[in-house]
């Protein structure tokens, strides 16, 4: 088997990854990513929508925001509704000019696989058999098997940017890590439908038989959810009781509604919030899905990846410039400060919108109460609005 040396090992090509490959590369440190799943898996499965500013400002400043600022729907508002009535919190005036962007995260992995094969990056997909082994050495191996074939790196670091269900997590032992999760009494039914959207921007409403957000990707493409049971089947949810149950939840007083059409693709996804720390073990540091998890009601996952990654490149940008690891080794502690910011403002979302099956009467007049006053208090719309367009990356 032919050993190669190369200063960083990627194990995953998702948003994390591939954004941590490209960083890299502009500041001239090699990698090589390692996929499991196929290009075609990584770049079609649906997934999120929503950017940060912060993270529209990363790709704007990384050259990867090209095709973003062409084709992305950017929102300086979004709506909240509930009781029959819909509220506009608006995004650009609470924030000073900053805003959320509608772009699939289909699309954020198209432009990140394209600034990737430009920039002639090493990156693998279909590599089974995966092993990292020597992290408390200066010299971690990564081996896996690609189209049939034994490879090897031998690098300086690992970086674990494979996703809850990958690999990278479990080689911190448990001994050196705490992890710190809630598994929520529900999840979300998820469509995309060839409708074109029926509201300019999103609506996320709380009605008395659940949550249903209403959100986009393209002037003729929706994206809609509604909270479901955590392990619901499809079987339960033919087309127009998926129509019916959404127009029912987000439909308000003056008639509005989404528009309805063929739908192409439905997800179930249960909802966790998820957190390991430290997010560093010896030479192996985690970024992404694969640290932490959060429920998507604050559109979040995503762009927490991002931030993830930006503070990793700048760690090992100082120290391929400086020969210090003093970044690298302060990565976690950044990460996570940034990362619990995240799991406060999803929980919170989650818990105003959702209905929980365990709430009594005085929980659900409150949880209107809660609302009522978020749309009527400057203060509280302030709060919701700078999280929701992203926080400072420091
Ligand atoms: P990812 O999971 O995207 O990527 C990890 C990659 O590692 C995968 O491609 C995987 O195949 C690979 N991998 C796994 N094991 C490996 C191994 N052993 N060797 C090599 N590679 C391996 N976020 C939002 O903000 N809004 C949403 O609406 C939303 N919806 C979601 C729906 C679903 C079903 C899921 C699962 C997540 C959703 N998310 C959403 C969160 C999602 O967008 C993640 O936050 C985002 O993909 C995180 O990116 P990564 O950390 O790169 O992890
Ligand atoms: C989406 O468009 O997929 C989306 C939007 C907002 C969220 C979650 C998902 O909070």
């Amino acid at each position: 088997m032919s050993q190669t040396r190369i200063p960083v090992g990627i194990v995953g090509a998702g948003p994390a990854g591939l954004l941590l490959g490209h960083l890299l590369h502009l500041a001239g440190i090699e990698s090589v990513t390692l996929e499991l799943r196929s290009e075609e898996h990584v770049t079609e499965r649906v997934r999120a929508g929503v950017l940060e500013q912060t993270t529209v400002d990363l790709f704007r400043d990384a050259g990867l925001a090209e095709r973003l600022f062409r084709e992305g729907l950017r929102h300086e508002g979004v709506w909240i509704a509930f009781a029959g009535r819909r509220h506009r919190v608006d995004l650009a005036e609470l924030t000073g000019g900053r805003a959320i962007t509608v772009y699939g995260q289909n699309e954020v992995i198209r432009d990140l696989l394209a600034a990737r094969r430009k920039a002639g990056g090493e990156l693998f997909f279909n590599a089974t058999d995966l092993t990292v082994t020597g992290l408390d050495s200066d010299r971690p191996h990564v081996r896996a098997v690609v189209d049939g074939k034994s490879v090897e790196w031998a690098c300086d670091y690992v970086a674990g940017c494979d996703g809850f269900h990958g690999i990278c997590r479990s080689l911190i032992p448990d001994t050196e890590s705490r992890a710190y999760s809630r598994v929520y009494p529900y999840g979300w039914l998820g469509i995309l439908a060839e409708a074109p959207p029926s509201s300019d921007e999103l609506v996320y409403s709380l009605h008395e038989r659940g949550f249903a957000l209403f959100s986009m990707r393209t002037s003729h493409m929706t994206r809609l959810y509604l909270q479901c049971e955590p392990e619901e089947q499809f079987s339960e949810w033919p087309d127009d009781r998926i129509w019916d149950e959404l127009t029912v939840r987000l439909g308000t007083g003056d008639g509005w509604a989404p528009h309805r059409g063929p739908i192409i693709h439905k997800s179930v996804t249960g909802m966790r919030s998820f957190v390991v720390e430290p997010m560093q073990y010896h030479r192996l540091f985690l970024a992404g899905d694969a640290a932490h998890i959060v429920p998507p009601t604050g559109a979040k996952g995503l762009n927490l990846a991002v931030a993830d990654v930006w503070h990793l490149a700048r760690g090992f940008a100082h120290r391929y410039r400086t020969g210090s690891d003093d970044m690298l080794d302060g990565y976690s502690a950044d990460a996570l400060r940034r990362a619990w910011r995240a799991q406060r403002f999803s929980y919170w979302m989650t818990s105003l919108l959702h209905r929980s099956p365990t709430a009594n009467q005085f929980d659900r007049r409150r949880q209107v109460a809660d609302l009522e006053y978020l749309v009527s208090s400057r203060a509280a719309m302030t709060t919701l609005a700078e999280n929701y367009v992203g926080l400072p990356l420091e």
